[in-house]
């Protein structure tokens, strides 16, 4: 069940996949500040191992903050031009281990071994599983094995260790003195909740926010609520059951079945269409998804109240390796072709519901449906949105909930700052309800807050 009085929130999170922190500090600027958004995920920040595959941030070599992304001035800059225009910063932080490859120099220049990192950690502050071979993770049915294994052969950090968690409080203490202001804990299921707890108890400043990677496995023991005392916990079902509502399943039933009876609660939980693995691992709908229903998807998490919301801004690719396109050249303008940018933050129909969302509050009603493929519902008095992911028109009249009025359609983007539409609006009569004529594979939304202009 809904928790009632969904309040508004300016809570949604744009995870910047592979930007670097100039461009961040200017898109904050530009656009997400503006926008609406509320928080910016930042790709993992400290020294990794070289090499031009995205992944490569997933192997920390230090905790110095210099990074393919920028070094610390950048870091610390980029953070103050958000908070500037009223967007706070996460930092991914890759936390349960270091390096997979035997050794090699990192971005900040520091020699390591695999179990050797100079000034940080030796052999004794890795688990040593003894699982052969190479001591990797095969069985996810096992607590163990999944907490004190390798993944992917990455050295495991032994964060049972109160040396260990000291050291990497000190990493994340560091990040927020810098003025970061929430964490992702990357790979938090393969640590125990107690362990994080250890680690955040240790830090010298509480991150105002925290969300935790703990991918949902049907039978698996290790479960996401066992998370939810350290902060938010991402809930992968609601990725999967977009992917299969909006592919095939229908999404009509959505407004019953989410939140699923043993998800985690609307508070707890962090939602997504994509992240940067599920996009390229079919986990999740993407941006070759066909027929819109990618935009679609993010129009239901944004005006649905449950959870906090990410949005992956990221890039096109060719292979599952692709490294960023240099975002020293530009980001969202002036490019195309294979590799290039995606900026799915403003894409107006995700950019308008951000807006929604942030101006919304109140319970889901007025539950409207026509086929399985479409889906209408008020939030309270303060918004309405209808979903048509058919191939054919949705026409009728709709119960919206809001008072006599005219306004902005912020499916077609967001009303902007002289007050006009963004292109058309949508006419509600006394009795709270609008004719429409639905587009096939589109969606209208409107809020109050974002009246057309009168005359
Ligand atoms: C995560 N969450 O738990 C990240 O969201 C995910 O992107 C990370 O994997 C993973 N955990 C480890 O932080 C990525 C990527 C892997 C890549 C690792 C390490 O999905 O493909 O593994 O980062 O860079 C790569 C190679 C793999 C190799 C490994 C170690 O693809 O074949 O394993 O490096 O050298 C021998
Ligand atoms: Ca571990």
């Amino acid at each position: 069940a809904l928790a009632s009085c969904a309040a508004a929130q300016k809570d949604t999170i744009v995870q910047m996949f592979g930007w670097n922190w100039d461009s961040i500090a200017q898109e904050c600027t530009q656009f997400l500040g503006p926008a609406g958004y509320g928080y910016v995920q930042i790709s993992p920040p400290q020294e990794t191992v070289t090499g031009d595959q995205w992944w490569t941030d997933y192997q920390p070599v230090s905790y110095n903050l210099q990074g393919k992304r920028g070094d610390r001035a950048a870091l610390a800059s980029m953070i103050e031009a958000c908070h500037k225009v009223g967007v706070k910063v996460i930092a991914d932080a890759v936390i349960n281990h270091m390096t997979g490859s035997d050794a090699g120099t990192g971005t900040a220049g520091t020699s390591y071994q695999h179990y050797e990192y100079p000034g940080l950690y030796t052999h004794d502050s890795f688990h040593h599983c003894g699982l052969e071979p190479g001591d990797n993770i095969v069985n996810y049915d096992s607590r163990e094995e999944v907490q004190t294994c390798q993944l992917v052969n990455l050295a495991d950090l032994d964060t049972g260790k109160d040396e260990v968690q000291t050291a990497i409080a000190g990493y994340l203490s560091d990040l927020m003195s810098l003025g970061v202001d929430g964490l992702r804990l990357d790979a938090s299921k393969h640590m125990a909740a107690t362990e994080i707890n250890g680690i955040l108890g240790k830090m010298t400043t509480s991150p105002q926010y925290v969300t935790q990677e703990v991918i949902f496995g049907a039978g698996e023991p290790i479960l996401p609520s066992e998370y939810t005392g350290n902060g938010n916990v991402q809930e992968f079902r609601f990725t999967s059951t977009l992917q299969d509502a909006f592919s095939s399943g229908g999404i009509s039933s959505l407004v019953d079945t989410i939140p699923g009876e043993s998800w985690l609660a609307s508070g707890d939980a962090n939602v997504f269409v994509a992240n940067h693995d599920t996009e390229r691992n079919d986990a999740s709908l993407n941006y070759l998804s066909p027929s819109n229903t990618y935009t679609l998807a993010h129009v239901f998490m944004l005006a649905y109240p449950y959870g906090t919301p990410s949005v992956l801004s990221s890039y096109e690719y060719a292979g599952y390796d692709d490294g960023a396109p240099n975002s020293a050249t530009g980001t969202c303008f002036g490019e195309g072709g294979v590799n290039s940018w995606l900026c799915q933050h403003r894409f107006p129909p995700i950019a308008g519901l951000t807006a929604f969302r942030g101006a919304v509050s109140g319970d889901v009603s007025n539950i409207q449906k026509g086929t399985a493929q479409q889906l209408a519902f008020s939030r309270g008095t303060t918004g309405f949105v209808a979903i048509n992911n058919e191939d054919a028109t949705w026409t009728g009249s709709f119960s919206t909930g809001l008072a006599a009025g005219n306004y902005c359609n912020v499916y077609e983007g967001a009303r902007n700052t002289t007050g006009d539409c963004a292109a058309s609006f949508v006419t509600v009569d006394d009795q709270g309800a609008a004719s429409l004529n639905i587009a096939p594979r589109s969606a209208v939304a409107i809020y109050v807050g974002a009246e057309a202009p009168t005359g």
